[in-house]
C-alpha cells in the first residue's frame, strides 16, 4: 500500500469484512469464481486499515491543504468561465417523518420512524459529475485520497481481464470487490480505463474528505443524513422509494439498479451495468435526480444505528464515530444483497474509503 503523506510514520493496509460488527478481517487469496458467500454487497467493508494511526499533524494538513485549494480557487481568475456547478433546487424543509419502522435491514439502524424539522435548504438536482470534479481539480490540484494511496476498490465484474491477473486479494466476504492498483476518479476500473467518455456521469472513487473539498471549493457542504433523506421523500410520506413503493411502475425502470443474479450477472435491462449519465432516470417530486441508484451518495454525518423517537430539529447525526453515513444505494444494488436503494435506507463506510459505487452531491444554505 502506497504511503499517505509522512510515509515514514504511516503504515496502512486494507482491512476486509462482511460487516463493520464482525470486524474481522482477512486477506484473502482470490477464490476462483465469485459465488455469492453473504447477504450483503459487502460494500461497507472497504475500509483502509491505519496500522500505525495517521497522526494528527497529517490529518491537519490534509484540512489545511483543502482550504488552501478552496482559497485558491475561490480568488483564480476563472471566475468568468461558465459555473459548472450542478443547478440547485430549493426544498422548504419542515416536518417530515424520517426513517421508518418496517425497516428492509434492521440492523443498519433504518429505524425508529421519526418526526424531524429542518429549516429550508438548497441541494444539487444531480451527483456531482466527472466534467464538475474535473473543473475542481484543474483549478486548485487538489489529489483525492485514492490518488494518496495509490489504489481504490473495484466491483470485479467491471475490470479488464489484463487487470483481473494482476489482483493478488479480494474481500473476504465480498470477493467481487478488489482493491485495484491506479483505480481512482479519473481511472474507475483501474489504470487501462477512462472517464473520457463519461464526464456527465458520477465522479467516483472520492473520499468522505474529497467530497467535503469539492463542496468547499463550490462553497457548499455536504447534506445531513437528515437534508439527503428529506430530499429522496420528495414530498412523499411513508414510501419506499423517491417516487413511491412499487419499484417499477409501469414497468419502468426509475433508477440505475442491478437486474440479474448478483454478483455474477447483471442483465442491465435498466440500460446500464455501470454508472449513468445523470439525469437519466426520472427525477422525484422535488425534481432530484438519481437520489437512490446510480452513485451511492456521502453525507456529513458520523455512523450510528442508534437514534432517538424524540422530535429534532436540523439534526447532525452523532458528534464523533468511525464512519460516515452514505445513502441512496447504486448501480449494483439488488434486492438479494444490497436492498438499500430506499429512503431510509442507509450504510457507512470509513472516512477514507474510496470505491467505484461512491460519490456524492452538496447542498446549501443559501442561493447563491
Ligand atoms: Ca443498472
Ligand atoms: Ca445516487
Amino acid at each position: 500500500m502506497a504511503s499517505l503523506l509522512n510515509s515514514s510514520v504511516v503504515l496502512f493496509l486494507l482491512i476486509l469484512a462482511a460487516h463493520c460488527d464482525i470486524g474481522d478481517i482477512v486477506l484473502e487469496q482470490r477464490p476462483q469464481s465469485l459465488e455469492s458467500q453473504d447477504t450483503d454487497c459487502g460494500c461497507q467493508g472497504l475500509k483502509r486499515e491505519i496500522a500505525v494511526d495517521v497522526s494528527d499533524e497529517n490529518k491537519l494538513e490534509h484540512q489545511d491543504d483543502t482550504n488552501i485549494y478552496s482559497k485558491t480557487a475561490n480568488e483564480s481568475p476563472h471566475a468568468t468561465e461558465p459555473d459548472v456547478r450542478t443547478k440547485l433546487v430549493l426544498l422548504q424543509g419542515g416536518w417530515f417523518m424520517m426513517g421508518t419502522d418496517d425497516p428492509g435491514i434492521p440492523q443498519d439502524g433504518e429505524g425508529p420512524q421519526r418526526r424531524v424539522k429542518l429549516d429550508p435548504f438548497y441541494i444539487e438536482e444531480h451527483e456531482v459529475t466527472n466534467q464538475q470534479f474535473q473543473r475542481f481539480a484543474n483549478q486548485t490540484g487538489y489529489i483525492t485520497e485514492a490518488e494518496r494511496f495509490g489504489d481504490s476498490f473495484v466491483f470485479e465484474g467491471l475490470l479488464s481481464e489484463e487487470v483481473k491477473s494482476t489482483l493478488s486479494h479480494a474481500v473476504a466476504a465480498a470477493p467481487w470487490w478488489s482493491p485495484v492498483k491506479g483505480a481512482d476518479w479519473k481511472h474507475p476500473e483501474g489504470p487501462d480505463s477512462t472517464i473520457e467518455h463519461r464526464m456527465n456521469h458520477p465522479v467516483l472513487h472520492v473520499s468522505w474528505a474529497d467530497a467535503q473539498a469539492y463542496c468547499h471549493w463550490a462553497k457548499r457542504r455536504l447534506p445531513t443524513e437528515a437534508e439527503w433523506e428529506l430530499a429522496c421523500r420528495g414530498g412523499l410520506q411513508d414510501r419506499l422509494y423517491p417516487w413511491g413503493n412499487k419499484l417499477m411502475p409501469k414497468g419502468q425502470h426509475y433508477a440505475n439498479l442491478w437486474q440479474g443474479d448478483f454478483p455474477n450477472h447483471n442483465t442491465a435491462e435498466d440500460g446500464y451495468a455501470n454508472t449513468s449519465p445523470v439525469k437519466s432516470f426520472p427525477a422525484n417530486g422535488f425534481g432530484l435526480y438519481d437520489m437512490v441508484g446510480n452513485a451511492w451518495e456521502w453525507t456529513a454525518d458520523w455512523w450510528s444505528v442508534h437514534h432517538t423517537i424524540e422530535d429534532r430539529y436540523n439534526p447532525k447525526g452523532p458528534e464523533s464515530g468511525t464512519d460516515r453515513v452514505k445513502k441512496g444505494g447504486s448501480y449494483m444494488c439488488h434486492k438479494s444483497y444490497c436492498y438499500r436503494y430506499r429512503c431510509a435506507a442507509r450504510s457507512q463506510n470509513t472516512p477514507d474509503s474510496s470505491a467505484s459505487n461512491l460519490g456524492f452531491r452538496c447542498v446549501s444554505d443559501a442561493d447563491p
